[in-house]
């Protein structure tokens, strides 16, 4: 059966029959008729944001939570570019987003007109696939591909940019198979690497003497919790977690060392560089883990597993590549593998712990925080983290039990994710507690967000650490630019008053002794939330590894 529509209808149900349900977005001149399309549609929700920024953010957190395509939706001109941002770090970290864009009618292309921006070119080095959609004809097949794109192989973000009258022209539309019907199943993923391949790895890891085992957020796209699991537990290898990786194998368990890294805890820096074998699962060895790459794990032999054959190799040399879907792969593994125990490795990474100074000199800590948090949650929530120190304390102390609840803007690094982003998880995960942690300057980038959620009426705890600073950069000029404060100094609202302004519940803490009971209010009461964390001014992120050094030279202390 076929009917007549609109572009703009032809997107809408297309998106339906896709399994989309939920758009963020921002109108504007150019994407009038798809608005005009969802006035009161039945099956997509929209989620009117208050910076496009934060439509692909929300899109981005709703994909990571969700595992399915999070879409976010833009006028022409600014709209499209105040998305860059939010698909740069969609792209960074393998999240699969649609962006669905208006541009300037056909006969108008070219000429500068209002609110014109070539946006395919644009977004060209930030998505895996954008296309401009000069025919109705072809335009939900052009949306079908897109769609396939952002779940296959490893996700990412796609655009289509769909000029005005292409959106107010008549098409047939016919339902078609969809490669895959509902956004969130995976397709397109590579033939499994051949059983010697396999073989050879299970060779290597029999042989090691001090194996272990490097996972990041391809574990968690991929769903091979169990399989990895299986694989530590069946070899004993230790096993790292990157910043992306952080929840993809149970904090609290044995085998569990960490996060490597600039802000990675020296006894596991220290095994990285004593390791003779690093198997590498679903992560892109990037120069955060790796530090200089020059002195990065010089005894050890690299295997990398992961779907996306262009990562092998692009920054660490690599023994044997296994490239393919990590779950399918590892799963191959765990049957290749013989059973060992790794123990005397284990003791020896043991043996390299000892007892870090706590960083603050008495005033309100993350420690103190992050305890209270997981007491108050029963671990049973999700944290989206923002970008700076109290990035790296969440990853370094949140003790993460369930798969998938740790998210953050690895890659890009930008401030601003946490509240927008937070928006997105909350409404692929609407029966669990989903606290946004943001410093007070990524807090201030996007928190007009608090009006969205007032309005959709979604359930976003907020906690800011608020030290008065833009403070992984105040950090950064203590160490090595002379204590010089450069523009670091950052002034806030009365964050409680601008809560009350929202007309959502806010608290102020001061003290470790009022730390969980107010946790436990914002946690329980319902709707949006707002707790401010006043910690300490100039409390700085150990141990550090120097920006391009070696892992094998920590940082405990500043430097004087
Ligand atoms: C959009 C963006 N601009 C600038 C930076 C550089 N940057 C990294 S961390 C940081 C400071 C963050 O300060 P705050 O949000 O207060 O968090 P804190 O480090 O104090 O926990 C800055 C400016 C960035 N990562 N992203």
């Amino acid at each position: 059966m076929t009917e007549l529509l609109t572009g703009a209808q032809i997107i809408c149900r297309t998106l339906v029959d896709a399994g989309v349900e939920v758009l963020f977005g921002y109108p504007g001149g150019a994407i009038m008729p798809v608005y005009d399309a969802l006035h009161g549609h039945a099956a997509l929700r929209h989620i009117l944001v208050r910076h496009e920024q934060a439509a692909a953010h929300a899109a981005d957190g709703y994909a990571r939570a969700g595992n399915r395509v999070g879409v976010c939706v833009a006028t022409s001109g600014p709209g499209a570019t105040n998305l860059v941002t939010g698909l740069a770090t969609a792209h960074m970290d393998g999240s699969p987003v649609l962006a669905i864009t208006g541009q300037v009618g056909r006969p108008m292309l070219g000429r500068d007109a209002f609110q014109e921006t070539d946006v395919v070119g644009v977004t060209m080095p930030v998505t895996k696939h954008n296309v401009l959609v000069r025919d109705v004809e072809e335009l939900a097949d052009d949306l079908r591909t897109a769609l396939a794109i952002a779940m296959e192989g490893r996700p990412g973000p796609v655009l289509v940019d769909v000029p005005k009258d292409v959106q107010n022209q008549k098409a047939e539309y016919g339902s078609r198979p969809h490669p895959s019907r509902r956004s969130g199943e995976r397709n397109g993923l590579p033939e499994l690497p051949d059983g010697d391949a396999i073989r050879e790895v299970a060779r290597l890891i029999a042989a090691a003497q001090r194996p272990i085992m490097m996972i990041g957020r391809g574990v968690i796209v991929s769903g091979a919790y169990d399989a990895v699991r299986a694989l530590a537990e069946r070899t004993g290898m230790p096993v790292i977690t990157t910043l992306l990786g952080i929840s993809a194998f149970p904090q609290a368990h044995d085998l569990h060392l960490g996060m490597p890294g600039m802000h990675g805890e020296v006894h596991i820096n220290k095994a990285i560089q004593a390791a003779d074998l690093i198997v590498g699962i679903g992560l892109r060895f990037d120069d955060r883990v790796t530090g200089n790459t020059a002195t990065f794990a010089p005894r050890a032999k690299i295997v990398h597993i992961d779907i996306d054959a262009a990562a092998i190799g692009r920054t660490v040399p690599v023994a044997v590549d296994l490239v393919g879907d990590a779950r399918a792969v590892v799963e191959r593994l765990v049957a290749a593998v013989a059973a060992r125990d790794c123990l005397r490795w284990r003791a020896e990474i043991t043996a390299l712990m000892h007892q870090r100074e706590e960083a603050f000199a008495g005033g309100l800590s993350p420690e103190v925080i992050l305890s209270a948090l997981a007491e108050v949650t029963g671990g049973r929530c999700t944290i989206v983290s923002d970008v700076g120190q109290h990035q790296m304390w969440v990853a370094q102390r949140y003790p993460f039990q369930r798969p998938n609840t740790h998210i953050t803007s690895g890659g890009l690094g930008a401030m601003g994710f946490a509240v927008p982003a937070a928006m997105g998880v909350r409404l692929a995960r609407p029966n669990e507690p989903v606290w946004a942690i943001s410093g007070d300057g990524g807090f201030q980038m996007n928190m007009a967000e608090i009006a969205t959620m007032v309005q959709e009426g979604l359930e976003v705890k907020l906690a800011i650490f608020n030290n008065g600073y833009l403070g992984m950069v105040r950090q950064w000029q203590q160490f090595f630019h002379g204590g010089r404060y450069s523009n670091t100094p950052i002034w806030s609202p009365d964050y409680v008053k601008l809560a009350a302004a929202y007309g959502i519940p806010g608290w102020r803490v001061k003290q470790a002794g009022e730390v969980a009971d107010a946790l436990r209010q914002a946690n329980e009461t319902p709707g949006p939330t707002l707790v401010e964390l006043v910690i300490e001014q100039e409390a700085n992120v150990f141990p550090m590894i120097v920006p391009g050094g070696s892992l094998s030279e920590p940082l405990e202390a500043a430097p004087v």
